[in-house]
């Protein structure tokens, strides 16, 4: 196989380091999930509308979907596009890919055309698999538009009937149909990438982040100890189930690696949530700053049962400590703030810390391996307990984005610890306070946005003569994006028009600017860069 190190690897050093001291092992994330088979065999593993399915059935149908998508033609090795919304399918497709070592992208449910395609032409992706059955969307359409643009792309997969006429299309029931001879053969090794999740990113474009088995294992490992998941752990996962942090901190691979039940839902909003919780006994969940809100508005006026509920855990973005501490009386339920990154590094707070720490800080890293620094723009490192930039390397973070040279010149120090450009204080209990970000990207809500991206594609319209993408402050998302916009020409554009501009180019909704100015000059600093600090103060008045 030619697939070892196709991803930035760690020093060997730090090889022996982290395999000697037990932090990676050698088994797969398939591995794990066929361990818990052996154990768990007929707990329920998923529970989906109305379908559920205990850890063998699960198993049958990973294995079945894994001899199709070798029937295709599909090698270890090769990269594929995965889109899919919460449905118990998306499971089985991710680890069927693993198990044959083939690796997913993990698209979201939001990307469009835009993203789609810059996905399957940087990692010249063989196959798309999606699914558009819970929305309005019309996926099989974009695979269409996306295989167009897509030479390496030979197969769309989706879940429903075929509706275009082209013959890459199959369906993800022909393909378990497929009878194929069974090998035994293992087609992945821990070190390989096992698939690539995605960045926020600060860049033109979306930046992809390779993920071995055995990094990802240790994370998730390490999340399961600290969140004590056990096989008692009835999950709901409402966030998009492709997301690092539902899938990993401790995530559903959490939640299946120590046997536990992963509840799937689409619909986030607390009337449909706390049915969820009601119905299945629910009592563990991962939240993003503006659900807990609307969550713990809902709970006053709820007539649902939600007692079951014992861990609510917000991450994504930062959580402000007043809403923290209302959380657990409104929700009957323990605070876990979680600050993590796809990139790598989780920090949690502990569900035994006192509650000025649960409630004022976003919690120390997993492990002990984590290296963290904090430093100031020098480089040099702050004194104790003082605002910098935040800096680390570990055992499960990343030493470089996939196929980008120059990035990873600019997001890695010569050192290997990973920028991850959040703004920190560390307290004298270890744990880290988001305090701000050094990185051009609006945190919407925990959905991230990369302003260059936006701007890059603003600035090919033709009445656009120049703009910047700002963050803004928002009650409910925390921060919403607004995009400052110079004119060309005296002709009359509405906000609405540039809108649809964006929605017509294929950009993901949330990537949208909520809101839209229009300004005769952009405000440079003295070296002449856009200052976009100052533009936040501006647009921030009315807000
Ligand atoms: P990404 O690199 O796209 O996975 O996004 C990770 C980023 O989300 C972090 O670097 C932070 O900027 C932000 N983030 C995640 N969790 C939190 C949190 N609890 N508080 C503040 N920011 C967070
Ligand atoms: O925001 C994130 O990317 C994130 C948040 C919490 C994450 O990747 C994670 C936990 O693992």
């Amino acid at each position: 196989m030619t697939i070892k190190h196709d991803f930035t690897p760690w020093p060997d050093v730090l090889v022996k380091k982290y395999c000697e001291a037990g932090c990676w092992q050698s088994q797969t994330l398939a591995n794990y999930f066929a361990m818990s088979v052996e154990k768990y065999g007929d707990n329920t593993a998923i529970i989906c509308g109305d379908s559920s399915f205990s850890y063998r059935e699960m198993q049958e149908k990973i294995t079945n979907t894994a001899q199709g998508l070798l029937s295709l033609g599909l090698k270890p090795g090769d990269t594929v596009i995965l889109q899919m919304g919460n449905i118990a399918e998306f499971y089985f497709c991710f680890f069927a890919l693993l198990q044959n070592g083939i690796r997913p992208v993990m698209a979201l449910s939001a990307h469009r055309y835009q993203e789609i395609t810059y996905f399957c032409q940087h990692t010249e992706a063989k196959a798309y698999l999606t699914d558009g059955s819970e929305t309005g969307f019309d996926y099989q359409n974009l695979g269409l538009s996306v295989a167009k643009s897509c030479p390496s792309l030979q197969w769309v997969i989706v879940t429903e009937k075929v509706r275009v006429n082209d013959p890459r299309f199959v369906t993800l029931d022909e393909l378990n149909d497929a009878q194929t001879v069974s090998e035994s053969v293992q087609l992945s090794e821990p070190d390989d990438v096992a698939f690539f999740q995605l960045s926020g990113g600060t860049t033109g474009t979306p930046k992809l982040i390779p993920r071995t088995h055995r990094d990802y294992a240790y994370s998730v490992f390490g999340s399961i100890d600290i969140c004590r998941i056990d096989a008692d752990t009835r999950f709901l996962c409402i966030l998009p189930a492709a997301h690092n942090y539902p899938m990993s901190s401790p995530g559903a691979l959490g939640v299946f690696f120590a046997g536990g039940c992963v509840v799937l839902g689409v619909d986030p909003s607390p009337a449909a949530a706390f049915e969820l919780i009601e119905m299945h006994r629910v009592n563990f969940v991962p939240l993003v700053p503006p659900l807990a809100l609307r969550w713990m508005e809902h709970a006053d006026i709820t007539d649902r049962d939600i007692s079951s509920l014992d861990v609510v855990q917000v991450g994504g973005a930062k959580f402000s400590a007043t809403a923290a501490s209302l959380l657990p009386e409104k929700l009957n339920c323990r605070l876990q703030q979680v600050f993590g990154m796809a990139e790598g590094l989780v920090n949690y707070t502990r569900l035994d810390d006192a509650p000025e720490q649960i409630f004022q800080t976003q919690g120390r890293p997993i492990s002990d391996y984590d290296q963290i620094r904090i430093v100031d723009e020098s480089g040099q490192d702050v004194p104790e307990g003082e605002e910098g930039l935040l800096l680390t390397q570990g055992p499960y973070t990343i030493r470089g984005y996939f196929r980008a040279p120059e990035h990873n010149q600019r997001s890695f120090t010569s050192d290997g610890f990973y920028r991850t450009g959040d703004i920190v204080r560390q307290t004298k209990e270890g744990n880290l306070i988001v305090t701000g970000r050094d990185k051009d990207q609006i945190n919407r809500g925990g959905e991230k946005i990369a302003a260059e991206e936006i701007e890059n594609l603003l600035l090919r319209h033709q009445q656009i003569h120049d703009v910047a993408l700002i963050a803004v402050p928002d009650d409910y998302l925390g921060e919403r994006s607004c995009a400052v916009v110079v004119k060309r020409g005296d002709d009359v554009l509405r906000p609405v028009a540039l809108k649809k501009f964006l929605h017509q180019h294929g950009l993901a909704d949330y990537k949208i600017p909520d809101q839209i100015q229009f300004i005769a000059e952009l405000p440079k600093t003295p070296v002449g860069k856009i200052d976009k600090k100052y533009l936040r103060e501006v647009y921030s008045v009315d807000s």
